[in-house]
């Protein structure tokens, strides 16, 4: 049965990845399933018939066989668990690399968000000045514990899985920042993950949409 997700019809990075289809793109890629993408506008993810498939209006949706899935944790935990390529057989293994999961998105990403936020909504407010900087420690506290845990480990627990897809897919919102200057362990782990095959479909598709 064909997958289908959605994507924004036009990204606000302009192509560069940072949207959430392509993490989901990624993880179809690394384990070989093809997928069909339907663009959609602001507009659009607002509407009702949107909304039935995602109550926040938010990019991406994944649509399989009438199984209909929001929130890219849960997608990609489901294309995981489904085909072979991104979790590991052997039960504890497995659940580290989904502990690994929700580390990404419940511990790292976060932090990452605020600061973006804040970077769009507060700038010009007379506090951000002062504000900025202890977002960005918050963020650098998470970094140096990541870069402890990772060492020279080329990947979080063992063999790439899902949970690497995912905390790559979150920490390439820090490339711009230099937040990563000061743990060039995780800017290598980044460049890792930046290099797979199927990231490198994964950015090339999202980017033929942005990049017409
Ligand atoms: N928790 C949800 C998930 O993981 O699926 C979050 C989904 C989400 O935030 N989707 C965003 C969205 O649809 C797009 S990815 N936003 C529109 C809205 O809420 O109205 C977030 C994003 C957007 C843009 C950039 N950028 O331009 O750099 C980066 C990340």
């Amino acid at each position: 049965m064909t997958i289908t997700i959605t994507a924004f019809e036009r990204s606000p990075d302009g192509g560069r990845g940072l949207a959430r289809d392509t993490r989901v793109r990624w993880a179809l890629e690394e384990v070989g399933q093809p997928y069909e993408v339907r663009l959609v506008s602001f507009k659009a993810m607002k509407e009702p018939a949107y909304l039935a498939l995602q109550p926040f209006g938010q990019i991406p949706t994944f649509e399989e066989d009438g199984l209909v899935l929001f929130e890219t944790g849960a997608i990609i935990l489901h294309i995981a668990q489904r085909h072979r390529g991104l979790l590991p057989d052997a039960p504890e293994p497995r659940a580290r690399a989904m502990a690994w999961m929700f580390a990404a998105l419940n511990t790292i990403e976060p932090p990452i968000v605020e600061r973006e936020a804040a970077q769009i909504t507060e700038r010009g407010k007379p506090w951000h000045a002062e504000r900025l900087p202890m977002l960005d420690e918050r963020i650098r506290t998470r970094l140096r514990q990541l870069s402890a845990w990772l060492g020279d480990r080329p990947w979080l627990d063992g063999a790439f899985s899902a949970g690497d897809l995912m905390m790559v897919s979150v920490l390439l919102r820090l490339k711009s920042s230099g937040l990563l200057d000061d743990v060039p362990n995780l800017a290598a782990y980044l460049a890792r993950g930046e290099d797979r095959p199927a990231y490198r479909r994964a950015y090339a598709a999202q980017r033929a949409v942005n990049v017409p």
